[in-house]
């Protein structure tokens, strides 16, 4: 078997960066990323046999944890009966309304095969439905690699310092304008000067991809007021928080009814599963039912429902965040009383499932903390945890994510290797 080393050698040559996608390539923290031969519950094993307490989750949708015997049972057993069809099956009627009772904003909805392609649907459905081209999103808000979105965005955009990408065509670029996060002023000012040209409004109600920054009270109200006021679209991006942060999402835990919600991750179980979907009277505008066109050979496919399904399954069970939320708080506690003990600048942002980490004196709850908190001590920090078995998001500018498998040893286990690693990175700083 080969070593970690040798497989990125090999992926160096085949792939740009090693990687299938950017964030994954420790570009932004240094060294290479290992490889995983397998996961369970709350660990990842790399090929050399090395275990990693993993708080990366595949970037969310591992919420009850890896390899979860419920939601294998049910691939397996799809699998069972074939792979893909090409015509509707019943599973994507199951899960259509397995989704709508979770999310009763969502009254109609459309499965696509990943967040991005779920949120270029909705951004594509908002200006059709609403004959303006005007894109409203907020600096260090990512939506996944739609041209529009790749302006000033978050994630690994954000990770290597590339927030408006090459080859958006300016024209396309100059109709997505952004905005402070948590900044409800500046969106009021934009809607009182070009209000009557703005599609839509898409924010994540969570950021989770320029660090974790939940948003502050008023800010989410603001733009459901401003989207209704002058008939433009608001679309929460829920890829990231959707059955995470509630059972009904980010939506159901500050109250505030979204006009369209895109979707991803869990309610794939693992799988490349997204959706979109809202008010009747926008879906219904979708082909073949009107004349805004979007589609997908896989989208709900037999497969990925089934696993979708076992994970809505799982996370709709009565009971099932409130451990998720008490050990988010106990890990993000435990690392500020840590931190301090070390004399190290640190402070952490968390909601139920996701948390942030944050070299910084505090609070954090802008894109401009953000970015001015203290990239190399992270990097330091997390080759440090890393080397104790604990798996943090390869980047300054990722959330961290908890599952249902970090029970309290995880995070006893998790605090243990955190207390050694600020000492370091206070040695590193001195
Ligand atoms: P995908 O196209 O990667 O399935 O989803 C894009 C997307 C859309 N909206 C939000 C709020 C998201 O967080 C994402 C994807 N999240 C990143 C993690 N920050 C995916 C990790 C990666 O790019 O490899």
């Amino acid at each position: 078997m080969s070593s970690n080393h040798e497989l990125f050698q090999h992926a160096s040559e085949r792939l740009p960066g090693g990687v299938n996608s950017p964030v994954r390539a420790f570009k932004s923290v240094g060294g290479e990323p290992f490889f995983t031969a397998r996961a369970e519950g709350a660990y990842l094993w790399d090929v050399e046999g090395k275990r990693y307490l993993d708080y990366v989750g595949s970037w969310g949708p591992m919420i009850a944890g890896h390899n979860h015997p419920m939601v294998r049972a049910a691939v397996e057993r799809a699998i069972g009966n074939g792979l893909s069809f090409g015509t509707p099956c019943a599973a994507e009627v199951t899960m259509a309304e397995a989704i709508t009772r979770l999310m009763p904003s969502i009254e109609m909805l459309r499965m696509v095969n990943s967040g991005t392609e779920a949120t270029m649907a909705a951004v594509r459905l908002a200006r059709g439905a609403t004959h303006r081209d005007i894109v409203v999103k907020f600096e260090g808000g990512y939506h996944g690699v739609g041209d529009s979105f790749l302006v000033k965005a978050g994630s690994g955009a954000l990770t290597f310092g590339v927030p408006s990408s090459p080859g958006v065509p300016k024209a396309l670029a100059d109709l997505t304008l952004t905005l402070p996060y948590n900044d409800a002023d500046a969106a009021r000012v934009l809607f009182a000067e070009r209000g009557d040209r703005i599609a839509c409004v898409i924010v994540e109600p969570i950021a989770g991809n320029m660090n974790c920054i939940p948003p502050h009270a008023g800010f989410l109200e603001a733009l459901r007021e401003l989207c209704s006021a002058h008939g433009a679209i608001l679309i929460f991006d829920e890829v990231m928080t959707g059955f995470r942060v509630a059972p009904g999402g980010a939506q159901q835990l500050y109250g505030i009814t979204p006009d369209l919600t895109t979707l991803g991750k869990i309610i794939g179980g693992g799988m490349p599963v997204g959706a979109y979907g809202g008010r009747r009277d926008l879906m219904q505008q979708i082909a073949p039912a009107g004349p805004i066109y979007q589609a997908g050979t896989l989208s709900g496919n037999p497969v990925a429902m089934a696993a979708g399904l076992a994970m809505l399954e799982l996370v709709s069970a009565p009971g099932f965040h409130a451990p998720l939320e008490q050990r988010t708080a106990m890990l993000c506690a435990g690392l500020e009383q840590a931190a301090s003990a070390a004399g190290v600048a640190f402070t952490t942002n968390h909601v139920p499932g996701m948390f942030g980490l944050f070299f910084s004196v505090g609070p954090v709850r802008s894109y401009a903390q953000a970015t001015a908190c203290d990239v190399a001590a992270f990097r330091c920090f997390f080759h440090a945890m890393l080397e104790r078995g604990v798996y943090l998001a390869p980047s300054a500018f990722e959330a961290g994510f908890i599952s249902a498998a970090h029970g309290e040893n995880e995070i006893e286990t998790t605090l243990q290797a955190a207390r050694e690693s600020f000492r370091i990175v206070a040695k590193a700083a001195a």
